[in-house]
């Protein structure tokens, strides 16, 4: 090994890649925006493009284990679970595939605050009315093997979690679709359950006394905001394009929305106009990074969006790999990181941009190496020798498992 020629452009990369094929099934066939269906980004393609790029790093590639639906419970509405579960089938026992010509399911009424003044909302009759009680956009279609696949991106991000608390310090849910804009009762923004909200969850079920969720999607992370908003326990932290300047998710990812209650100060966005680039979207990380130090975290999320990248076709922000992989370090060199997969749907880029974030987890993970109390027991082949638990006083901030709350404090 160390008589193997290394630059930076051939290191290989030692993150353990969580994959399941079953993360293909699931074809929007478009989505619907301003009223028309358009092609849509979020394909199949962009995880065989991720794919392929960390395979030819030579990345251990492990599969997800499965997990039951309880597991998905921690931070979802079980009324979220069921839909998504079984809304196919009852869209095609409903005859709207077959008799209607609507070929994906897609809501039209939205129980919006606005037209319910005040009343609860009810479950509809109709399969076609129910939609909009869970479904809060157009642009987020669900077809035949949808349910498979977001059950398959859950099961990547709980696996990649669990191989931290084994003693990871880096992994790598190669998670699809993506699952930040999933709120504990609602979808939409091309994502389903999220993913990223389930995978830190798990690590504080499995003894980290606090999680840090660190959101690099060029979109504000409105779901993941949403579950641990009112906790201490999980922080989360997000810089994105400005939604307001125009952008989604529209509603939420201001800078005055810092948490509530026991949650107050636990949640940080930081907002860019569009355009932005590299010295912008690196100072707001290194903002996020030393929130994170000030409030402590055992171990860390990272939403891993990739369309912040200059060529992306679904934001503006202007991000090289080289920054991605500025970003990568300063994460890394938090505690030990599960990366999980959000969005980024530029075909030719993604692959380089996912792979050098990961590069620069690893590099940032190594600057911590052995400064945990035990060593990790998971064995992965070219893993060996780290250090770190999240079940332990982490490398950073103050550790006080024990007087926080616990996970009921997410029940939606
Ligand atoms: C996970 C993730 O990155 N979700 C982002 C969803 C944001 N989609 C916004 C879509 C806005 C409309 N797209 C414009 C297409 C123009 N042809
Ligand atoms: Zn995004």
């Amino acid at each position: 090994m160390s008589t193997e020629p290394v630059s930076a452009g051939t290191a290989r990369l030692h993150v353990p890649v969580v994959w399941t094929e079953d993360c293909l099934r699931h074809d929007p066939a478009g989505e619907v925006w301003l009223g028309t269906r358009e092609p849509g980004t979020e394909l199949p393609q962009r995880a065989m493009a991720i794919l392929g790029a960390l395979r030819a790093a030579g990345a251990p590639i492990l599969p997800a284990s499965a997990h039951d639906g309880a597991a998905l419970h921690s931070v979802h509405s079980p009324g979220l679970v069921r839909h998504l579960a079984t809304i196919w089938a009852d869209w095609e026992a409903g005859g709207y595939a077959r008799d209607h010509g609507r070929d994906r399911v897609v809501p039209y009424v939205f129980p919006t605050a606005a037209m319910l003044a005040g009343l609860p909302p009810r479950l509809p009759a109709a399969t076609h009315g129910q939609v909009g009680l869970y479904c809060y956009d157009t642009m987020t279609l669900v077809g035949p093997g949808s349910w498979e696949a977001i059950r398959a991106a859950a099961d990547a991000a709980l696996t990649a979690a669990s191989l931290i608390t084994a003693g990871q310090r880096a992994s790598y849910g190669l998670c699809r679709p993506p699952g930040h804009h999933a709120g504990p009762a609602g979808y939409g923004g091309s994502c389903y359950l999220n993913n990223a909200a389930l995978a830190a969850q798990a690590l504080r079920d499995q003894g980290a006394g606090r999680v840090a969720v660190l959101d690099i999607d060029a979109h504000h992370g409105n779901g993941t905001q949403a579950i641990f908003y009112g906790r201490a326990d999980v922080y989360y932290g997000s810089v994105h394009v400005d939604p307001g300047a125009g952008w989604f998710p529209h509603y939420m990812g201001f800078a005055d929305e810092r948490g509530t209650g026991e949650g107050q100060g636990a949640n940080r966005n930081v907002p860019l106009p569009p355009g932005a680039g590299d010295d912008a979207w690196l100072d707001a990380v290194s903002l996020l990074a030393a929130d994170v130090r000030a409030h402590g975290a055992d171990a860390i999320v990272l939403s891993l969006g990739v369309d912040a990248a200059a060529a992306d076709p679904e934001s503006p922000l202007q991000v090289t790999a080289d920054g991605y992989r500025a970003a990568g370090e300063l994460v890394g060199a938090l505690g030990p990181v599960a990366v999980v997969q959000e969005g980024g749907y530029d075909l030719d880029s993604l692959g380089e941009y996912v792979l050098a974030t990961l590069t620069g987890v690893q590099a940032g993970t190594a600057s911590h190496a052995g400064t945990a109390s035990h060593a990790g027991t998971a064995s992965h082949a070219g893993t060996a020798s780290h250090a770190g638990t999240a079940s332990h006083a982490g490398p950073v901030g103050p550790a006080d498992a024990g007087q926080l709350p616990g996970a009921d404090a997410a029940s939606p």
